[in-house]
């Protein structure tokens, strides 16, 4: 790590901060470019801290940039992984103050429910399949608080991957019941669809981005508990909205899920 601690504690009060308060701010390599990914993963766990010490529950992780629409989108290579509490919890075909966002775009996802445990290394798509008990649509919000999108990827995972809302609804299904490679989203705003793609975008198989997952917290002593909600990421580039937009996915054979903007 090339941080100290009060550095990390520092950046972890200001990302948070531009999250509550509804503020950006330029990437934080620029004032610390040596920061190494162990320190970004480390101002992500002290943002987590903080909030989990004001009483927030944790309900969720999520993969982030999984997809090659969303790589290319972004110029990045790697995917990235955050968490999920209970203030970005939002019910099926509620609203979300657009006013309480900075820059939101939503992503189209599939989002996993584990019946057992996950550990890593060398988790792989039978593993992820075998441990879940059912998938369902997800729609993440995402809502960088780095001002104009310029950001690096250490900064993103320090700021927790952008995470911001999500939701979860539709049709559960259990994974022997559909092909997850195949299954087709879209994504539509305002009754337009905007964005389409199939569950291949990522990384193949949706279920891939899980193992990552597993893979990437086994390397650092920790496993997906039993029950653990996680996104596996977009399959489409994301799309802005603003306050007015109504927001749908459909997943094939699993109905739909949406929210609003106001
Ligand atoms: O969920 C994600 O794909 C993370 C995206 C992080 C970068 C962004 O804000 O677009
Ligand atoms: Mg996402």
């Amino acid at each position: 790590m090339a941080l100290s601690k009060q550095t990390i504690a520092q950046l972890a009060e200001h990302l948070e901060s531009c999250q509550l308060q509804v503020r950006d701010t330029p990437k934080i390599t620029d004032e610390h470019p040596e920061m190494d990914w162990d320190d970004a993963y480390a101002v992500q766990d002290a943002i987590l801290a903080r909030k989990l010490a004001r009483g927030a529950r944790l309900v969720g992780l999520k993969a982030g940039l999984t997809s090659h629409a969303k790589m290319q989108q972004m110029g990045v290579t790697a995917p990235v992984f955050g968490f999920l509490v209970d203030e970005f919890s939002v019910a099926e075909g509620a609203a979300v103050k657009a006013g309480e966002l900075i820059q939101p775009k939503v992503e189209p996802e599939i989002a996993f429910v584990l019946k057992h445990p996950l550990k890593g290394p060398g988790c792989h798509i039978g593993a992820v399949l075998a441990a879940t008990d059912f998938v369902l649509p997800g729609i993440e919000v995402i809502d960088s608080r780095y001002r104009d999108f310029k950001f690096d990827l250490k900064s993103v995972v320090a700021d927790n991957t952008s995470a911001s809302r999500f939701v979860v609804g539709g049709r559960p299904m259990r994974v022997q019941d559909v092909d997850l490679r195949t299954v087709g989203l879209v994504l539509e705003k305002n009754g337009q669809p905007v964005a389409l793609g199939a569950g291949a975008a990522v990384l193949g198989h949706p279920a891939a981005a899980v193992a990552a997952l597993a893979n990437h917290l086994g390397a650092r002593g920790q496993e997906i508990p039993t029950g653990t909600l996680i996104l596996s990421g977009g399959a489409t580039e994301a799309v802005s909205v603003q306050a007015g937009d109504a927001v749908a996915l459909r997943v094939q054979g699993m109905g739909s899920v949406g929210l609003r903007f106001t």
